[in-house]
């Protein structure tokens, strides 16, 4: 009980807090994310290792049962870490499990199904384990689980940890989701909202053109490229708000770590890099809902997640 509910005054009508999701990378993080907040937001893409910063992902429901604001973070997958990049994903995921009034941790159900794995091998549960945050489990991704699997799995699950909640759900197909937001709900401050209702993030129109250039780029190469790429925004000029005729000109820095990268990031005759572009700015035109010119260009930065002073630049530590 607070003083006000000491003093016999009713608590705070609505609710308002953050809630961190944290998982192994794949877990599906980012999709549950979107389907939260029915916007995509967070990349999403069949790799693992997709998102490498905190995401902000506003859900305000004011005339609901339920009125409240969560803002979910988006973060990395927990991996063991090979590069400094590395370290400085993890410690996004620890500063927003620190941050949280309420922590999930979210697990690919299927996986956990087909390989009988427990969650003491779940390096995303041995992070949390220690936090005395409130734990909700989602076990996502029964869309590819048989119905009868779902229970006895969530029964082994709650034998191997005590969570405050166990969620299972469908975050592509947005199932259950509603039920996250009824488990999440009780463990939020009686408060006022965080952040204006009508917003769904709080990162700058750059941020999301850096990232939906990312995916793509996650999209379009195999193995080596995704991983050893950084997308920076290098300028960003915006004059269709002042004269409609006008496009938004976008110059970005495709990042990569090698010259052979480069030329792979280029294509024959610049193909790949074309093709980049096309379905990038498809898309950010989508998301800022509005025309731009978008310009890429590709630059090498030697063994850039490895140096602290490159890391800082791009917005990592
Ligand atoms: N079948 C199915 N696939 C899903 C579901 N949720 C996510 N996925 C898929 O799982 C893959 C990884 O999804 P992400 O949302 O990028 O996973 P993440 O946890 O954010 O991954 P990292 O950012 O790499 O840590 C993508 O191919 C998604 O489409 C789900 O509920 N069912
Ligand atoms: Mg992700």
């Amino acid at each position: 009980m607070n003083e006000s509910e000491l003093l016999g005054e009713k608590p705070y009508p609505f609710k308002s807090g953050y809630a961190c999701i944290v998982g192994e990378p794949n877990a599906g993080k980012s999709t549950l994310l979107n389907a939260a907040l029915g916007q995509k937001l967070s990349i999403v893409t069949p790799k693992p290792q997709t998102t490498r910063k905190q995401i902000v992902g506003i859900f305000t429901d004011e005339r609901g049962e339920r009125p409240c604001q969560i803002v979910f973070i988006d973060t990395p997958g927990v991996m063991k870490p090979k590069y400094k990049l590395h370290k400085a994903m993890l410690k996004f995921a620890d500063t927003a499990v620190g941050d949280a009034d309420v922590v999930i941790l979210i697990i690919d159900a299927k996986r956990y199904h087909d390989e009988n794995r427990t969650l003491q091998t779940d390096l995303a549960f041995q992070r949390i384990a220690s936090s005395s945050k409130p734990k909700i489990l989602v076990m996502n991704k029964i869309d590819l689980l048989r119905k009868e699997d779902v229970l006895p799995l969530l029964g082994r699950l709650s034998q191997e940890a005590t969570f405050n909640e166990i969620v299972p759900l469908s975050a592509i197909k947005s199932f259950n989701l509603t039920e996250l937001i009824k488990a999440v709900y009780p463990y939020l401050p009686h408060d006022a909202p965080l952040f204006p209702t009508d917003i769904l993030s709080t990162a700058p129109e750059r941020f999301f053109v850096s990232e939906l250039i990312r995916e793509k780029i996650f999209k379009q190469f195999r193995e080596e490229i995704p991983y050893s790429t950084e997308v920076v925004v290098e300028s960003f000029e915006e004059n269709f708000e002042k004269n409609p005729k006008r496009k938004d000109v976008i110059r970005c820095a495709i990042v990569v770590e090698r010259e052979s990268q480069k030329a792979i990031v280029i294509g024959e005759g610049g193909s790949a890099i074309r093709k980049i572009g096309e379905t990038a700015r498809r898309e950010i035109e989508a998301f800022l809902q509005r025309p731009v010119f978008l310009e890429l260009f590709v630059k090498v930065r030697e063994n850039w997640r490895e140096r602290d002073q490159q890391l800082r630049d791009f917005g990592y530590q």
